[in-house]
């Protein structure tokens, strides 16, 4: 068992977010995942504008850090754009944004999350009304994708912050509805732990299609804080042969950095007992 393990980072992000390394100077945290063994990063961006995608590329590829992922849902809190809003015009413009996170992912050969943008079943909207504009909102960014080199991963997240796609089968119907490869299943681990019965199955039933994985303890914590039993779900992916990243999306505590190095400590040790 070896499975690369990354970070979320941000260059600016709203206190309280579960992002570990938060820098203006992306170089700067770029230098400190190569200098500790780090293998990837994921960017959260308010926008792609907000970086120089081209120079991030290349310093990365000096560094050998790859890049696995945009995350998008800064545009979710601060702008209120979601690509199932009954605002056909907020929807549009959503979906705007993320083509444009899908320009810089196809120059950075990532995939882009999302996560808030689906946004929320309204008290006066219906299950199939929300279904049927994500699947509409989907299909454009897939044929968007499909022109570039970017792909595109819906994250399961829990009850407390959305009460749409809370597990992986809901998101794989969605997946199967749209019908795109370049489509995939974002599985974290600390909504999992609220959502899901077990630790195999979801990972199990998603496959191939499983394209992002984050992971974090129950409290949201680094892996290895709290309670979460990990082996069963590092044993699911490899059972399925995910090649993709662990990726740390956990709260800066004692400080960032030293979080991301206990997790990391944590999850190579956990390998390491898997493979004796
Ligand atoms: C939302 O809680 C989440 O898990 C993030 O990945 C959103 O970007
Ligand atoms: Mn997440």
């Amino acid at each position: 068992m070896k499975f690369k393990i990354g970070v979320t980072c941000a260059v600016d992000a709203p206190d309280g977010s579960p992002f570990p390394l938060v820098n203006s100077d992306i170089c700067a945290t770029i230098d400190f995942l190569a200098e500790n063994g780090f293998d990837s990063i994921e960017l959260h961006l308010l926008k792609p504008s907000e970086v120089d995608g081209s120079r991030i590329k290349e310093y990365c590829d000096q560094k050998g850090i790859l890049i696995s992922s945009i995350g998008t849902g800064m545009a979710y809190g601060k702008e209120g754009l979601s690509i199932t809003s009954t605002d056909e015009d907020v929807r549009k413009r959503a979906v705007q944004r993320l083509k444009e996170q899908l320009d810089l992912a196809s120059l950075l050969n990532c995939s882009i999350v999302i996560g808030s943008m689906r946004g929320v079943i309204g008290p006066k909207d219906s299950r199939e009304a929300v279904d049927s504009r994500m699947i509409e909102s989907c299909k454009e960014l897939c044929e968007y994708a499909e022109r570039g080199n970017g792909t595109i991963v819906i994250e399961a997240i829990d009850r407390f912050e959305t009460n749409y796609l809370q597990r992986a089968e809901e998101v794989m119907d969605i997946i199967h509805r749209v019908g795109s490869d370049r489509l995939g299943v974002h599985l974290d681990t600390y909504h999992m732990n609220m959502e899901e019965r077990d630790w195999k199955q979801p990972v199990l039933l998603c496959k191939n299609h499983l394209k992002h994985v984050h992971v974090a303890d129950n409290t949201r914590h680094y892996p290895g804080y709290g309670l979460i039993n990990f082996a069963p779900f590092l044993e699911a992916l490899e059972a399925i042969g995910y090649d993709q990243t662990l990726t740390m999306e956990c709260y800066p505590v004692p400080d960032g950095k030293t979080s991301v190095l206990r997790g990391m400590e944590f999850l190579r040790g956990l390998m390491k007992e898997a493979n004796k």
